[in-house]
């Protein structure tokens, strides 16, 4: 996984990538609504993009789960634009979801990694992620690739329908391409921290992954690793959901994980971390680069540099792909093919 996440991001090649929106531009820059379609990580791709297509371009967008979207009977049009993600471009729910919504007249725009795969041969138009393979079979490098590519689709809707003003626009971009040299930053500098993390909490039963606005879905994705790498049973919430049940689960024995960078949530974020603390949780948090408060309230911390809180859900899920991984090792588990799960859930 540490050499999967190297220099995946080539946004230098953003222009070739975003080169496939091109010939569908006139029909996102006037959707009625964006509908994005996925399973497992990348549906949770997907919910990073609600935030930010709907911040930065404000358009409507609902990400639904292909395995659900596929048997009700959703109201699609033909002002909708589908965008589908999927790291294998073979997964059976997704592919008859597009199939359904090409029958309603709805344009679909493809995210897939795989080349000339089912979903991008049902694709009106499309981007590939060009990640690489994925060794495992756990989605990793493919959800930071998904990102990136989500985000420069974002960024040039946004430009185009003048949803953003000029100057935010160049300050995103220059946030967007010093991701990878803030992902080797954190490979170069956490990993020996996030190993004896994971070592002190390999024997968990259970473990809670909160975060709140952009970081909710991160914690979602953290949640996903760690039951699909290591087996233990791991559930994300938005952090303002605690008080409405997962509360109840708080006491020494639980490890809670927060997504806690730097960003408008941040005071509401550290009230919740003292919640737990309160209950006698053990509180392990992603933080900011010189964030030296939440860094005193934690019990652990996976330290990740300072960036801008609409991109930095590329970066902040990288230590806890690393903190699953590392975790999975220490049980013995062989990370790379978890028992039960296929690569492409094909039917
Ligand atoms: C979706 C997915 C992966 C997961 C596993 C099973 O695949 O749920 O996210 O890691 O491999 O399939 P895809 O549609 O993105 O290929």
């Amino acid at each position: 996984i540490a050499d999967s996440l190297r220099g995946r991001l080539v946004l230098n090649d953003s222009k070739i990538i975003l080169s496939g929106i091109d010939s569908i531009q006139d029909k996102l820059l006037n959707a009625r609504r964006i509908i994005i379609v996925a399973c497992g990580t990348s549906w949770h791709a997907g919910l990073v993009a609600e935030y930010v297509i709907e911040e930065l371009c404000r358009i409507n967008v609902e990400v639904e789960y292909a395995s659900e979207f596929r048997y009700r009977n959703p109201i699609i049009s033909e002002d909708d634009v589908i965008i589908a993600i999927s790291q294998s471009g073979e997964t059976a729910d997704t592919l008859v979801a597009l199939e359904r919504a090409k029958e309603h007249g709805a344009t679909i725009f493809g995210i897939v990694n795989v080349v000339g795969s089912s979903i991008a041969r049902i694709s009106h138009a499309g981007c590939y992620t060009h990640a690489g393979p994925e060794i495992g079979v756990a989605s990793t490098k493919a959800y930071t690739a998904q990102l990136a590519v989500l985000m420069l689709l974002a960024l040039k809707v946004a430009k185009l329908k003048g949803t953003i003003s000029e100057e935010r626009f160049v300050e995103l971009s220059h946030e967007l391409n010093s991701v990878p040299e803030k992902v080797e930053w954190v490979l170069k500098n956490e990993v020996d921290n996030i190993k004896a993390i994971a070592y002190k909490y390999k024997d968990a039963h259970d473990v809670l992954y909160l975060g709140r606005g952009y970081n909710f879905p991160t914690a979602l994705e953290g949640a996903l690793k760690l039951k699909e790498i290591s087996y233990i049973h791991a559930e994300g919430y938005p952090a303002a959901e605690m008080k409405h049940g997962p509360i109840a689960l708080v006491d020494e024995t639980l490890p809670v994980v927060f997504v806690a960078t730097k960003d408008i949530y941040h005071e509401k974020v550290i009230s919740n971390m003292q919640e737990i603390k309160a209950r006698k949780g053990k509180v392990i948090a992603v933080v900011s680069e010189g964030d030296e408060m939440t860094h005193s309230i934690a019990d652990d911390v996976m330290t990740v540099p300072v960036l801008d809180e609409v991109i930095a859900p590329i970066l902040t899920v990288v230590p806890l792909q690393l903190l699953s991984y590392y975790i999975g090792v220490y049980r013995g588990l062989d990370v790379d093919k978890p028992r039960n799960l296929a690569k492409s859930v094909t039917v």
